[in-house]
Parts: structure tokens; sequence; C-alpha cells
């Protein structure tokens, strides 16, 4: 039976997470940058799933290899199984954290439409399930009268994440990109600072950032142009068969059995089709 104690672990390992990634050395204002030296993996959403989370630990193995470095997203809100069980995805956003304390250097987490939801306590209705209400049940079930610190202290590591990542070579990573009508207008001094209440809350630029959907090759295209980049990996929009490539854009699921990542080596450059051949399975993963 979880108690005040574990509450107190868990504030502090979320905490600890949220300053250094507010102290990140590759972060100015709500960017990350990545040199052309090492590897990165990138993954799609996560949205609970310990089992790929575990794969992915053991496949970056940083404990042995301090040259990688690992991106991943939208870590909380998952499906519920069997259905009317609450959301333990709280336990993935803790792991996650850990994994940030004991990697500061390797472990980055970037800003998704889930994690502001929560933090804005924006209810989300999914096939009459409520989402935000299932992920509460199951950090009351977790840490009990300690419930109410953690989800404060979920809030304040929701706040710390950063929106993107480019690596040297021209990969921008985010969890997904603004709407094809916000794309031309889209205010891109939003990644030089250290993200506001505004730019959080619906009508702000990292909200927008985060919530786009349905983009076409040509978005994709102008969005690179305004950045200057010549390749997208997101997530955001669930893909069955674990992954889909348009244009100059990648969109990675993994929060399901059929779940992806990419490993990118940062001191090469790299086609759309290059990085799509990529792409690795979860499945492959022993
Ligand atoms: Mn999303």
């Amino acid at each position: 039976m979880a108690g005040a104690t574990d509450a107190q672990t868990a504030c502090a390992t979320l905490r600890d997470a949220a300053r250094l990634n507010r102290e990140d050395p590759n972060r100015r204002g709500a960017l990350l940058t990545f040199g052309s030296a090492g590897q990165l993996v990138m993954t799609g959403d996560l949205h609970g799933n310990l089992r790929n989370f575990e794969k992915l630990q053991r496949y970056c193995a940083l404990e042995s290899s301090p040259g990688r470095c690992v991106v991943i997203h939208e870590l909380i809100h998952e499906e519920p199984e069997p259905p009317g069980r609450p959301d333990f995805s709280i336990d993935l956003l803790l792991r996650a954290a850990a994994w940030k304390c004991a990697h500061p250097d390797n472990v980055f987490v970037l800003q998704s439409n889930h994690e502001l939801s929560q933090l804005g306590r924006h209810e989300i209705s999914k096939g009459g399930r409520c989402v935000l209400g299932d992920f509460v049940r199951g950090v009351e079930q977790r840490y009990g009268a300690g419930a109410a610190d953690v989800l404060g202290a979920v809030d304040d590591y929701i706040t710390s994440l950063p929106l993107a990542a480019r690596t040297a070579s021209g990969i921008f990573l985010t969890h997904s990109l603004p709407d094809a009508l916000a794309v031309d207008s889209f205010d891109l001094t939003v990644f030089d600072r250290e993200p506001t209440p505004a730019d959080l809350a619906p009508g702000g630029a990292a909200y927008a950032l985060v919530w786009g959907r349905y983009h076409t090759a040509e978005v994709a295209e102008r969005f690179a142009q305004r950045l200057g980049v010549a390749l997208f990996i997101v997530g955001h929009m669930p893909q069955e068969c674990g992954y889909v490539r348009i244009g100059r854009m990648v969109i990675l699921s993994s929060e399901h059995a059929h779940g992806v990542f990419v490993p990118i080596d940062l001191g090469r450059t790299y086609t759309a089709e290059e990085l799509e051949e990529s792409i690795r399975k979860f499945v492959s993963v022993g």
C-alpha cells in the first residue's frame, strides 16, 4: 500500500528532474541542441507503456554508452486495460524522471499535448472516458493521502519541459507541428524563451505546436524552411503500423506492440528515405 513516504520520494524525483530539465546545458530557452558526436534515439508517444520504455532503456544501455542520448515525449495518459481501471501512467512518468536524474546528460523529455492538458486541467473525453479523471484516480491509488502533493510535483515537472530539439545535421525533434493554417504565422521566438504560462495555454505558441494535426508534406516543407531544418521527427498522430513518412516528416508511435523508435547517428546527414530506413521496432529489442 503506497503512503506518505512513497509520495515524498516521488515528489523529490519529479522536482529533481524538473530542475535538471531547466538547467540542461544543451538548452537555450525552450530548445535543446545536439552537436555532431554520438547517437541520438528518438521515440514517438509512450502513453504509459512500461514494456516499450524498458526495452528502450535496454537498447540505450546508458550505463555503458555515455555517447548516446535519448529523447522521449508524451508519457502520461494510457488506455486503461481492462476498461474501468485507473490510468497508472504516473508510473512511467516517475520511471522517466528517475532515468533523467540518473543520466541527466543523456535523457531528454519534450513537451506534449497530454502533459499540457494535465497541467491546465483540460479534461479530455475519449470514448466516454474521462482521461484526466482516470489519471488522477491512478495517482490516488498509488500515493493515497500524498496524491495531491504528487500531482503538484507533476505540474512543476510538466512546466519544466523543453519544446523541441534540433541536431547539428538539421533534424528537428518535437511532439508535433502547428496546424497548417498556423504554420506561416507561428511565433518562432517561443523556442528562444522559457515557455510562459500564456505560451502553454490554449492560444499560446507552445500549445499550438504540440496540438497540431493532419500535416501534409507541403506543410512540413514550409515549416522546415522557416526553421532552416531538413527533417522532422514527431509523434502525436497514432500510427497503427508504428510509423509513417510524409515528405520531410517522420511520425513515430511508441505506445503499442507495433511501436517504433529511431536511432540517429549525429555525425552524418540523412535524407528522409534514409531516416525512414533507420526506424527500429520495439519487438526487435530483446
Ligand atoms: Mn499527442
